[in-house]
């Protein structure tokens, strides 16, 4: 809110609420186009219910899908608080090895307190305070050389095997780097967005003192730029797309998206016992929704870490991954699917590498597909 200081000194107190108001033109201001941001390619959840017609046919590869639904189970069991999470357990997997009877715990944001939900929004929010690298192209923030990684590595990094585990990698670099450059000490959260379907906007993640608020879709399709809140008046310099044009930080929720994302979707999903059919299944189905739903930045593939929701989303795809893995002890042991784009495709290995293009150094699958496995040290809450 801008005005001229001198109207302001004539007008008294007796024209501040006037003056409040938003003009016609700032109003417009804060409104910005949907094109730009494109949306994530989906299927629906009845492609995914349809298990006699696997994932594998519709999406046009792979042998066929003849396996019956895994179960699920998380194999430890929660403890009350995160209170009773100590620096040391946050960092269990600092040193290379995880006790896995005490790894770290990531807990529902309903099972996260007020203050922890405080603190983790401020060490995003220093992050977004701290200078760049100047190691990555457009970043005018350490927030911003996270996501300039992202959208660096996009054509590698989705619709593809590695899609899971390279955010599961990314999500604990983030968290390395929150820790270690902002003094983050407490628990991670992560956010069962299931109990949310058809009503993100409703929950507290969307307000000011989180992540702040999730405006609506206009009738006429535009998003709306964040105003208010810990993320309030963000300017973002990486995207949209592969571009480093100035916008802000805009929203455009479609209950009717977010709406999809239930437990039985991400379960139908999780009821395929081979890993890539599993994770194309959740890379276009569950995932995909809850960017497209959130809208605006979500809703843009390359840039979409540029919105802090970003990682509270892909806690929940990770949580989901995890969920599948408990059902059988090979699934932290072994992967498949297609490490390229080339026809025929050349299968990824545990060997293959990732990387953060140097935020922190490059590790393996191996090294990430089992959350316990030492180089990570979490479970879930549930
Ligand atoms: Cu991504």
């Amino acid at each position: 809110m801008r005005f001229n200081l001198s109207a302001q000194a004539l007008c008294g107190a007796i024209c501040v609420s006037a003056l409040a108001v938003p003009s016609p033109v700032e109003k417009r201001l804060q409104l910005i186009d949907l094109k730009q941001f494109g949306s994530f390619p989906t299927i629906t959840p009845e492609q995914a219910h349809a298990e006699a017609q696997p994932l594998s046919i519709i999406l046009g590869d792979g042998p066929q899908y003849t396996g019956k639904k895994a179960t699920t189970s998380t194999t430890n069991k929660a403890p009350a608080t995160a209170q009773e999470f100590t620096t040391e357990d946050a960092a269990a997997a600092a040193d290379g090895t995880c006790d896995r009877n005490n790894p770290a715990v990531r807990f529902e944001w309903r099972n996260y307190s007020a203050d922890d939900r405080k603190a983790f929004v401020n060490a995003i929010k220093c992050l977004m305070g701290k200078p760049s690298s100047g190691n990555f192209q457009g970043a005018q923030n350490r927030y911003e050389d996270i996501v300039s990684v992202h959208q660096q590595l996009t054509p590698l990094i989705h619709q593809r095997a590695v899609f899971l585990v390279w955010h599961r990698y990314y999500v604990s670099v983030f968290e390395s780097i929150m820790r270690e450059e902002c003094a983050f000490d407490r628990a991670f959260p992560w956010w069962d967005e299931t109990l949310d379907a058809g009503k993100f906007a409703q929950s507290d993640i969307f307000t000011d003192p989180y992540f702040g608020p999730l405006p609506a879709k206009t009738s006429d399709g535009q998003g709306t730029c964040i105003q208010s809140g810990t993320f309030g008046g963000t300017t973002l310099h990486i995207g949209p797309g592969s571009a480093f044009t100035a916008h802000c930080l805009a929203r455009a929720v479609d209950e009717s998206l977010t709406g999809t994302v239930t437990a039985s979707f991400v379960s139908d999903c999780n009821s395929r016992t081979s890993y890539d059919d599993m994770r194309g299944c959740q890379e276009l189905g569950p995932h995909a929704y809850g960017h497209n739903g959130v809208g605006a930045v979500m809703a843009e593939v390359q840039a979409s870490p540029g919105d802090p929701i970003f990682f509270m989303h892909h806690l929940f795809v990770d949580h989901s991954f995890r969920i599948w893995q408990n059902g059988d002890a090979s699934r932290t042991q072994s992967i498949n699917g297609c490490a390229d784009a080339n026809n025929p495709c050349t299968p990824i290995t545990m060997d293959y590498v990732l990387t953060s293009n140097g935020l922190r150094p490059n590790t393996t699958v191996s090294q990430v597909m089992d959350t316990l496995g030492g180089y990570l040290c979490y479970r879930y809450d549930y």
